[in-house]
This record gives C-alpha cells, sequence and structure tokens, in this order.
C-alpha cells in the first residue's frame, strides 16, 4: 500500500508517474509503491519510514564488505579528481585498471592471468559468448558454437546473458534462447530428485552434460558455462556427486569450461572463487558484484593463459564497452579487494561465520514448514513443503511470498525463489548478527504456518 508518510509518498509518486523498475509489474508497483531504501550501515538498511531491516541479500548479493565503507566512496572521489574517464579503446590505458588486472591475476585460480573488464555480470558473459567463438574460429574450428548451460541457472538480463541463463519466464519474453544455446538439467535434488538419492541424482544431472555433447557432436560445442552454486535459481547446492563427474566429462572432450563467478566469486563460498571451493579448473570465469562490493557497476572475465595464448594469434577482439574497465570503478574494485585481503574477511568466513551460519541455520530444521536447509559458505536456503517426508509443496499458495512478506515487516531481507527462501548476507555479519537473523528467520516462518493455518 502506499504510505501515508508525505515523503514516502512524494518518492512514491514519482516511482509511479517515472521509473520502470526491473524484474516488476509496473501497474501493480504503480499502485502497491515501492519500498524506499534510503541509507545503509555494516549489515542493516533504513527506509524512509525508518525501519531498520537485516539486509540478508547483501544487496542483491554484492555487498561484500558491507554497506558504509568510506574507504570507497574516498578511492572513487580520488579517481574522478585525477581521471574520471578515460577509455581502453585504441591501444590506450591507465593506471587503475593495469593494477586492478595484476590483483585479480593474484587472487584467481592458477593460470588464470588476464582479466577483460566489463560493466556487469551480464556484459561478462556476453563476452564471454563472444570470446568462445572467437577462440574457436582461430583455432580453426567454427563450428564450435554451440554454449551449454542449464535450466534454471542465472546468466543475466542482455539478450545473450537471458538466453545462456535457463529461466523460462525469462525465455517467454522476446524469442529466447538465440540459438546456438542449449540447456541441460540442473542438480537441484530437492525439487526435481525423484526417488534418486542425492548422490545418484548428482551423478545423473552430471551426465546429462555427456549425453548432450554426444548429442549435439563435440565437433559443434565450444563450452559449457555454470555456477559453481546456483544463486537466483534458489542456492542450489549440488549434490557431493556433481561437480567430480562434471570434471571427468570436461576433461573427456575438448570444449571450454566457464565458471560463472558473479555470486560465488570473492568469498562468498569461504574461498575467493566457488571454483576453488569445488576444486575447479574454469578456463574463462565470469565475475561482478562482489568484485566492487556493489558501491559502483563493474563486472568481467578473467581467462586462462592457453585461451590467451590462442587469442594472441587471433588479431583484434571487435568488443568491448564505452566503460571497459571504466577507472572509478577499478579504483573502487582495487579498495575493495585491499580491504577484503587486509581485514582477512575472507578468512573470517571460512574458519568462523560459514560456519556458524551453517549451524544455525540447519537448526531449522525442526520447524514443521522446513523440508530441507542447505547452504555453503554464506549462501543458505531453507526449502517450505507441506510434507517433510515427501517434499510436497503447499500447491498454488505462494507460500515463499507469504513468509517474504512477513520477513520485510519483521525487519529481515530475506528472498522468496518460489517456496525457496534464501539469503547471502554481507561477508562482514558477525555471529551476533547471524543470531537476529536465525531468530527473525524463525519468527517468520512461524507467522506463515499460523497465515496457513488460519
Ligand atoms: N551471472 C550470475 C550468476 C548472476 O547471479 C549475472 C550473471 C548478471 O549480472 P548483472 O550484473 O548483469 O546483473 C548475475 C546477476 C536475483 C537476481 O533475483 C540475481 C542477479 C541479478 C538480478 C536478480 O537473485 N544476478
Amino acid at each position: 500500500m502506499t504510505s501515508n508518510n508525505p515523503q514516502t509518498r512524494a518518492w512514491q509518486d514519482l516511482s509511479r508517474d517515472h521509473h520502470l523498475a526491473p524484474f516488476s509489474d509496473f501497474k501493480q508497483l504503480s499502485v502497491k509503491g515501492p519500498r524506499i531504501i534510503t541509507h545503509a550501515k555494516g549489515v542493516y538498511l533504513w527506509d524512509s519510514e525508518g525501519h531498520q531491516i537485516l539486509d540478508g541479500m547483501a544487496g542483491l548479493w554484492c555487498v561484500a564488505i558491507g554497506y558504509g565503507r568510506d574507504e570507497l566512496a574516498d578511492a572513487a572521489s580520488k579517481q574522478m579528481r585525477e581521471l574520471p574517464y578515460y577509455n581502453l579503446f585504441f591501444q590506450t590505458a591507465h593506471p587503475p585498471v593495469l593494477e586492478l588486472a595484476k590483483v585479480i591475476s593474484e587472487i584467481a585460480p592458477e593460470g588464470m592471468n588476464h582479466v577483460f573488464f566489463t560493466g556487469s555480470g551480464s556484459e561478462g558473459n556476453d563476452t564471454m559468448l563472444r570470446m568462445v567463438r572467437h577462440y574457436w574460429a582461430i583455432k580453426g574450428q567454427p563450428n564450435k558454437k554451440v554454449i551449454i548451460s542449464r535450466k534454471n541457472g542465472y546468466h543475466g538480463s542482455t539478450v545473450a546473458g537471458a538466453s545462456l541463463g535457463g529461466m523460462t519466464y525469462m525465455h517467454e519474453q522476446g524469442d529466447l534462447p538465440i540459438p546456438g544455446i542449449v540447456h541441460i538439467p540442473q542438480p537441484y535434488w530437492f525439487a526435481e530428485g525423484g526417488e534418486m538419492s542425492p548422490e545418484e541424482f548428482g551423478v545423473w544431472a552430471a551426465n546429462q552434460l555427456e549425453e548432450k555433447i554426444l548429442e549435439l557432436g563435440v565437433d559443434n560445442v565450444g563450452a559449457f558455462i555454470a555456477e559453481p552454486i546456483q544463486g537466483a535459481g534458489g542456492v542450489i547446492v549440488p549434490p557431493d556427486s556433481y561437480w567430480p563427474r562434471i570434471k571427468e566429462i570436461l576433461a573427456k572432450y575438448d570444449i571450454l569450461f566457464v565458471a560463472d563467478e558473479v555470486i560465488c566469486g570473492f568469498g562468498r563460498t569461504g574461498e575467493w572463487f566457488g571454483s576453488d571451493f569445488y576444486g575447479l579448473k574454469p578456463h574463462m570465469m565470469t565475475i561482478a558484484k562482489g568484485l566492487t562490493s556493489g558501491y559502483i557497476p563493474m563486472g568481467g572475465l578473467i581467462v586462462r593463459d592457453e585461451v590467451v595464448a590462442v587469442l594472441n594469434e587471433g588479431g583484434d577482439f571487435n568488443h568491448g564497452f564505452t566503460y571497459s574497465g571504466h577507472p572509478v570503478a577499478a579504483a573502487v574494485a582495487l579498495e575493495n579487494i585491499r580491504i577484503l585481503r587486509e581485514e582477512k574477511i575472507i578468512e573470517r568466513v571460512h574458519n568462523e561465520t560459514a560456519p556458524y551460519l551453517q549451524k544455525r541455520l540447519r537448526e531449522l530444521n525442526d520447524h514443521p514448514l522446513v523440508g530441507e536447509v542447505r547452504g555453503v559458505g554464506l549462501l543458505g536456503a531453507i526449502e517450505l513443503v507441506k510434507d517433510k517426508a515427501t517434499r510436497a509443496r503447499y500447491e498454488g499458495k505462494g507460500v515463499g511470498m507469504i513468509c517474504r512478506q512477513f520477513c520485510f515487516d519483521n525487519g529481515l531481507i530475506m528472498r522468496a525463489v518460489g517456496d525457496t527462501m534464501i539469503i547471502a548476507p554481507p561477508l562482514v555479519i558477525s555471529k551476533t548478527e547471524i543470531d537476529e537473523l536465525v531468530a527473525k528467520a524463525r519468527k517468520c516462518l512461524d507467522l506463515t504456518l499460523s497465515a496457513l493455518q488460519g
């Protein structure tokens, strides 16, 4: 409902009269009015009504070092005064982008020493698609064009990003996917594992990659792209058998492997990258979000040395963006990574807060609505069900949305993906704040259960 507070009301009027919001029902939002977030500090947000809200989603999975770090503002201000913009086209460069590329190569898996910068994760995946095809063309195999992706994966919202993603509701709008992108099943045991054990299902889901490669013919397949853990799809942690089997398949066939690290990268799993967590050896990694802690837009593609060696033989790569490697974004990213390293934030996630969050979250397993709690690092998912044993849902009730609304109203941001509640708090969250998060989550589960029974 639109607010009674005149200032909030004025902003909501501006929204209705002038703003088209991403992933929104424009008409519905114009009636309801958005919640106006005015400021933030640490892991907390404040809205224009004065409510304090624990941000269990780190913005949109991105605010790694938490809100309100002056160092990032100072880095941006300093860079803006010195060199606010210059491009990297036509054989020019500037210090922040070069220093950032070097620092990223230090933290990336061994043998990944080059970075192509973009303005977002979606642009990173567009870059990937063009680079993969360019790579195979240089190698004299131009038919190796198809990219295999996964159903319910998320890779962005540009035409290539949404096509690579496996969200059918995105494909339905605008004739997607574009040709040359195919999807295999996802390793989502809770929803799709049926009678199989998680381990059996993990192997089955991985084998779908091999079947697809054989069906298409390896001479037509350029790459396989996957998030180490699916984020937007519902924090889908694959069964332990999945990645080892995928690694065997990738070792057998001559295709590139792209890890989409937009969510898993920069410490979310308690390692620098999700690929480190699972021991993966990608040829390319898409990055964004945690790269700048979301303080300023920036994404990119980290590329393995062997791939760069081939690209070096191919002449011009006819691709790039006005804001590729933007100096202000690069300066902010450098400062963000400095803070992550010097304050040992990822070590703390690994050693203290991730084990604590995972332990505390699993206590919710005793709740009658909860069918499964899973998570890795500072990623968590809670499956809401009608029947714990059969994993049956409350069909058609929109339980996830009911729970999400209770969370909002009780000072917690916890997202709903269907009937899966998900969290990804800032990496700087403390144990006390984790206690608050879990207590609020339990309260909202209770309220949701009462609403269903009422
Ligand atoms: N890859 C992954 C794995 C992502 O999560 C992108 C690429 C695209 O990044 P940009 O910067 O272009 O948005 C993402 C983005 C959600 C949600 O509902 C998630 C994302 C974006 C918008 C909404 O969880 N992830």
